[in-house]
């Protein structure tokens, strides 16, 4: 990591008013996720139009609910690595001017301690109801093949596939998070799924914190993103050590 990029990014947070933060993939790898776009286009198995498109679930639902039922014990199974217990840390400090959007969908920001969450691809721990809409929490005893308790239809997962909208608050919230804030961290996302990735060239042309017309951008990801040629600091290596770095140097 470059030290002097290094010594920017612990500036920008010193002086920084309203701290916002988008996450991807990447922040849970270290906790044993994988991420989406490591390898060969094939999630743990599976091509991606067939569990993560809305068509792909019309055509093979048991198909779709095995893929999330995996991913869910998957996620149940890890922990919340020094990355997400670094940036529940920072929201302490800065308390209500921070804001923590993700991308992913494994609860781990939430477990970490983080509270104010703005889950932009829903969460699997979630269940949709695809007749009346119930949005409801998945119980310890889910069966394999589940109904709504209020109208009897079925059950999808509350995950945001391809080609589908946002939850139109969530989105609401993370757009006013990115105007709101003169300082975006960005950690562990490709940057290459709209409209999450849109948050950041927002987040660069507005600002209502600090008198300032624009906020910096903060880069933390293993390798250079599509993101990376806009941000004002990149800082490459696993976030699981640089957040916690960042964080020491600033107490
Ligand atoms: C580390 C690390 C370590 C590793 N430390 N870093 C504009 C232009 C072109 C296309 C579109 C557009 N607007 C919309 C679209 C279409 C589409 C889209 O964006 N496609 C692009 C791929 C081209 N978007 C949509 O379809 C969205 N909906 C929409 O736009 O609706 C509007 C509409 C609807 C109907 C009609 C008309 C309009 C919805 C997108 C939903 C995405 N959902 C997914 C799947 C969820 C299912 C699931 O989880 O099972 O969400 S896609 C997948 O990608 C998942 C992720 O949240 C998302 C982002 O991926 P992420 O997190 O960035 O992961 P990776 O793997 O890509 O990257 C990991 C990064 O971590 C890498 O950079 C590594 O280097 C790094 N890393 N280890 C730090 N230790
Ligand atoms: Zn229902």
């Amino acid at each position: 990591m470059d030290l002097s990029q290094f010594q920017q990014a612990v500036e920008l947070l010193r002086s920084a008013q309203h701290i916002s933060v988008l996450t991807g993939a990447g922040v849970s790898a270290e906790s044993g996720i994988p991420t989406f776009r490591a390898s060969d286009g094939l999630w743990e198995g599976h091509a991606i139009e067939e569990v993560a498109t809305p068509q792909g679930y019309r055509r093979n639902p048991q198909l779709v609910w095995d893929f999330y039922h995996a991913r869910r014990e998957k996620a149940a199974q890890v922990q919340p690595n020094p990355g997400h217990v670094a940036l529940a840390a920072l929201e302490q400090h800065w308390a209500d001017r921070f804001d923590l959007i993700t991308q992913n969908v494994d609860g781990l920001h939430q477990r970490a301690g983080n509270l104010r969450v703005h889950e932009l691809h829903g969460s699997l721990w979630r269940s949709r109801c695809t007749e009346c809409g119930d949005i409801a929490a998945i119980p310890a005893d889910f069966p394999r093949t589940p109904t709504c308790k209020l109208c009897g239809g079925a059950l999808r997962p509350d995950i945001v596939w391809f080609g589908e909208m946002l939850p139109g608050d969530v989105f609401r919230d993370a757009e006013f998070a990115a105007v709101e804030c003169d300082l975006m961290l960005v950690v562990g996302t490709s940057a290459v799924v709209y409209p999450a990735a849109g948050l950041i060239p927002l987040a660069k042309t507005s600002s209502r914190a600090n008198n300032v017309v624009a906020a910096h951008v903060i880069e933390i990801n293993i390798t250079p993103s599509s993101a990376s040629d806009h941000v004002d600091v990149g800082l490459y290596g696993p976030s699981g050590e640089i957040l916690p770095q960042l964080l020491a140097a600033l107490n």
